[in-house]
This record gives structure tokens, C-alpha cells and sequence, in this order.
């Protein structure tokens, strides 16, 4: 039996034909008419020039027909590559402009802009048209070796331009299998799917949990805790970010009772403090199960289903993945107790960013481990904790935004002299993003809000930009981050 992605689908879509796969407000599919969708919507793939290792790229709402086009792109062969729904044209065109792709989905309201990137070169298509008489007759699977790419997930950084994730089809056939036995999904599972889907966490974690083992799952939109304490009596899994959780217990609907039929709440993509796990445990009686990952890597470490799931700690190395603490300079392994770089290895490492080898070879060490920048230490049972990160990054509601970004855009502008683009606790995002602005003359920060909007997703978009006559600096002149995360640390949550 072949190893490749779509072959592993097929096993799930033969084996459980007559189940539901996923539903929405609207109705139920199965694997059965899910399958027979893939195939058809290959061929009308195929014919629009989608062969094995051609790019497609998505930017589109979170529907089922977005899903089958998931599966009928790896069915072609294809490389998918999803967007956030929230980019904006600028970062579009870069997207399209590195990634190549043979065909563009987009939503319909954007098919003019998509229509402009490349000067007009890019074969663009709609969801409707897609689906719009598909072909009778179904594609049949182009088969994949293990180490041949099946999706490419952009992912920024504290230099340069955003780099695409290759991740092969092994990656993400060993890491589903993994944590299907982990977690213990069962074809009696039905996850509550309130993620979006261009990312790791939602699109391969949850939605390869659920067909992996014949699941079933309940398609939302976007995170509603109203919606998601209604699914609970009827569904078994909810995954999501601690923003989930932190709504959830905000929610005085959420009480124990509604919790009752639930088996497992799993949380990722940034850290659940303590405080949120012991409060989610207290309100319903369920220990949240934290893990921890990456687009470069999939899961990483889980805590155990059976044993301790350990509030703030984000459990043991998941088997198969070799995970080691360097230390910060070069790689020496560091004792057990001590903190250093998280670096892991294994089949669920990537093989490298799309087109960039120089970038690829900066972050593996000559062994094959890939260095994540992710800062922690290994406890004596084999607990990982995560302390803190080496890289400027800001994870806001499990979103990732690097300060290099938004700073390069304010420091452009001539109303400001120089910027510093900071996370401060946020008592719902987890971290929100805040920009400390040295004006140079006139300077009005609602206005450059405004104007940040047009370049940036709605996201990376600073909740608030304060003003400090001269940013505090270091003797080497360097700006002192620490000192202003400490200055701001009240900012949202006095
Ligand atoms: C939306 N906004 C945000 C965020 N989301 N701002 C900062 N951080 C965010 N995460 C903006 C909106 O555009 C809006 O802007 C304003 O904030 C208020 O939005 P709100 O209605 O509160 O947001 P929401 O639509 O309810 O979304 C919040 C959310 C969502 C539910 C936390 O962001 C979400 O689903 N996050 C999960 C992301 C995820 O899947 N991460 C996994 C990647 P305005 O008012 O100005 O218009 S990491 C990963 O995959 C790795 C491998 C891993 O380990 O899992
Ligand atoms: P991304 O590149 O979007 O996949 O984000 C990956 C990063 O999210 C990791 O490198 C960590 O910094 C962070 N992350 C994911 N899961 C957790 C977790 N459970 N606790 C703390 N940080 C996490």
C-alpha cells in the first residue's frame, strides 16, 4: 500500500463510505459523497493545468467545498497552499509572486485583485466556479513518494521575507498517525472544528485527526463560544488556541453540565497559562490537554491523554520526535534542568523553505536538527516547559506576528523617527501587539493605524501605538524591548 497522503485519505474514505465526515448549519457530507467530490473536482483540476508539484494557491472562507479542494489538490499531486483570509494585496503579491502558482482560488470579491498580481498572468478561479457542473467522471489519484511536497504554509520571521514551509507527505502522514493514537480519536469521535484552516493547527491537526481515524467534525465558521458550548452536548473534542478557553470561561453559559459529554479539550499555537488551566478544570472538570508545535515541524510534544496533563508545561517529546535543549550559540546539548534552544528532529520535520536553501541550512544543525528558537528545559519525568522564545515574535490569539514587520512599515513612514513593536499580556489575545513610536514633527497615532490597515492583516495591526519622546536605548544605542514590555506590562490588563 502506497504511503502517500491521499492513499491514507483514500483508506478512511473506503473504510467508513457511509459516516459523516463533516457537517455544517447547512448539512451533512460523508466520506463516501466527500470522496466522490475530490474526484471530480481533480478532474476539473486537471484540466486546469494542476499536475503533481504545481503550486495551487487558497485564499478563501472556511466551507466544505474548501476542504474538498484540499483533498482534490493532494489528490492531484499538487502542492496546496493556503493564505489567511485576512492578507492584503501587498502581501498577496508576494505570496503569488514567490510561490508560482498554477491556479489562484480566491474568494469572489477579490478575483479583480488576484486578477492584477504578475501583471494579470495568474490563472485565477472562485469556489462557485469550481464546483459549478463538475465533471462526471472522477480523477483518478496520482500517486507521491514520501519525500515529495504537499503543502507549502508561508511563515514569516525575524528577517527577510516570509518563507514557504515545504511539508511532504510523510510529514504529515506520520504525524497524523501519531497523535490519532495519542489522543485517542475513534470513528465515534465528533470534533468541534472552530479553527481556521490555513494553518497547521486547524487544517492538518484537526482535519487529519478526524479522517485518519474515521471521525466525524462540525465545520464552524470561526469561534463562537455561544456555538461551541451548544455543540458540546452532542460532540466529544474541541481543539483550539487558550483564546478558545479564555472565552469559554468568560461565557457564564459554560458550566459543568454543558461540558458533561465532552472527552478532550486540546490546546496549542501559544502558551495556556496556568491560571486558564487550573480556572477551565475548576469550571468543568476538565484538565485541558496542552501541546506544542509548529508549521516547520506539526506536533512536537503532547501531554499524556492518561497520565498528568501539567498546567503550564506542554508534556513529553511525542514519539518519534527526537527533542533536545542546546544552548544559545551552538548547539552544545545542555544538562537536564538547564535552559536552552528547544531542537528537535524526526519524519515530522519539514525538508526546507520553498526556493531558499541558504535560509533552510541557517536553521538545521549539521546533525539534522532543526533549531525552532523556542526557549525551555526538560523537567526529570521528561516534561517539556516553555520559558520563553529566542526570536522577536509576538503570538497574539495564536496568530504570529513579528515585530520586524511592523516595525519596517512605521520606520518608512516621515512622521515617525523610529518605532519599537512590542507583545504585552492581553487578557483575551494572550499577547496583544503594541508599537512604541519616537514622532518626528506632527504625529497622530489613530491616523497611522489607519494607514497600517491598507498594508497589513488586520491582525499584525497594533491595538494601541503610544508615543515616547526618545525610546529607551542600551550603550550599545540598541533599543531596550524589555524595558518597554515592562513600562506597558499593565497596558490592557490593569
Ligand atoms: C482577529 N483579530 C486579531 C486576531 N484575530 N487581532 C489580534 N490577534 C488575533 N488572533 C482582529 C480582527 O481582525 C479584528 O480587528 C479584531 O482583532 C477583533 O476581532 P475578534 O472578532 O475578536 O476576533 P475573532 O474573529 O473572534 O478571532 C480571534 C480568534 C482567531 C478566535 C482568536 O484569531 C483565531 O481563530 N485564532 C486561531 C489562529 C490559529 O489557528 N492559529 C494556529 C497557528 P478589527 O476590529 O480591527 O477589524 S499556529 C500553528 O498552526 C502551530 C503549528 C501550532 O502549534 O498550532
Ligand atoms: P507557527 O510558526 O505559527 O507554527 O508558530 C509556532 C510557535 O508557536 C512555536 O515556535 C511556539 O513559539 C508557539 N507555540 C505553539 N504551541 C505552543 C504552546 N503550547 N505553548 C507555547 N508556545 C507554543
Amino acid at each position: 500500500m502506497p504511503g502517500d497522503l491521499y492513499s491514507r485519505f483514500a483508506q478512511s474514505f473506503e473504510h467508513f463510505a457511509d459516516r459523516v465526515l463533516v457537517e455544517d448549519d447547512s448539512r451533512a457530507w460523508t466520506y463516501g459523497e466527500v470522496a466522490r467530490l475530490a474526484g471530480r473536482l481533480a478532474s476539473r483540476l486537471q484540466a486546469l493545468s494542476v499536475a503533481a508539484g504545481e503550486r495551487v494557491l487558497v485564499q478563501t472562507d472556511k466551507r466544505v467545498e474548501t476542504l474538498i479542494l484540499y483533498l482534490a489538490t493532494i489528490r492531484c499531486g499538487a502542492i496546496y497552499l493556503p493564505l489567511n483570509v485576512d492578507y492584503t494585496q501587498a502581501e498577496l503579491d508576494y505570496f503569488a509572486m514567490d510561490a508560482t502558482p498554477v491556479l489562484a482560488v480566491c474568494r469572489d470579491a477579490s478575483v479583480e485583485l488576484f486578477g492584477r498580481i504578475g501583471g494579470g498572468k495568474l490563472q485565477v478561479t472562485t469556489i462557485a466556479a469550481l464546483f459549478a457542473d463538475l465533471p462526471e467522471g472522477e480523477a483518478p489519484p496520482v500517486a507521491r513518494a514520501a519525500d515529495d511536497t504537499a503543502a507549502i504554509l508561508y511563515t514569516s520571521g525575524t528577517t527577510g521575507k516570509p518563507k514557504g514551509a515545504m511539508l511532504t507527505q510523510d510529514n504529515l502522514v506520520s504525524n497524523g498517525e501519531t497523535l490519532i493514537d495519542l489522543w485517542r480519536f475513534t470513528p465515534e469521535d465528533r470534533l468541534i472544528h472552530a479553527l481556521p484552516i490555513f494553518h497547521v493547527h486547524g487544517l492538518f491537526v484537526a482535519v487529519h485527526c478526524v479522517v485518519f481515524s474515521g471521525a466525524s467534525m462540525v465545520f464552524l465558521p470561526k469561534f463562537d463560544s455561544g456555538r461551541v458550548i451548544q455543540l458540546m452536548s452532542a460532540s466529544t473534542v474541541l481543539m483550539g488556541v487558550p483564546t478558545f478557553y479564555i472565552r469559554l470561561l468568560a461565557d457564564p453559559a459554560f458550566i459543568r453540565e454543558r461540558a458533561a459529554h465532552m472527552r478532550l479539550f486540546i490546546s496549542g499555537s501559544a502558551p495556556l497559562s496556568a491560571d486558564i488551566h487550573r480556572a477551565f478544570e475548576a469550571r468543568c472538570g476538565h484538565r485541558v490537554l496542552e501541546r506544542y508545535g509548529m508549521t516547520e515541524t506539526g506536533m512536537l510534544t503532547s501531554n499524556p491523554y492518561d497520565g498528568e496533563r501539567r498546567a503550564g508545561y506542554v508534556g513529553p517529546p511525542l514519539p518519534g520526535v527526537a527533542l533536545r535543549i542546546a544552548d544559545f550559540e551552538g548547539g552544545q546539548v545542555m544538562p537536564q534542568g538547564e535552559v536552552g534552544i528547544i531542537e528537535v528532529k524526526g519524519r515530522n520535520v519539514f525538508k526546507g523553505y520553498w526556493r531558499m536553501p541558504e535560509k533552510t541550512a541557517a536553521e538545521f544543525r549539521p546533525d539534522g536538527y532543526f533549531i525552532t528558537g523556542d526557549m525551555g528545559v526538560i523537567d526529570a519525568d521528561g516534561y517539556v516547559q516553555i520559558v520563553g522564545r529566542e526570536k522577536d515574535l509576538i503570538i497574539s490569539g495564536g496568530l504570529n506576528v513579528y515585530p520586524a514587520e511592523v516595525e519596517a512599515l512605521l520606520d518608512d513612514r516621515a512622521d515617525v523617527a523610529e518605532a519599537a513593536v512590542i507583545g504585552v499580556p492581553h487578557p483575551d489575545l494572550g499577547e496583544a501587539v503594541v508599537a512604541v513610536v519616537q514622532p518626528a514633527g506632527q504625529f497622530d497615532p489613530e491616523a497611522v493605524r489607519e494607514a497600517m490597515r491598507r498594508d497589513l492583516a488586520a491582525f499584525k495591526v497594533p491595538k494601541a501605538v503610544l508615543v515616547m519622546e526618545a525610546l529607551p536605548r542600551n550603550t550599545m544605542g540598541k533599543i531596550q524591548k524589555k524595558q518597554l514590555r515592562e513600562t506597558y506590562a499593565n497596558l490592557f490588563t490593569a
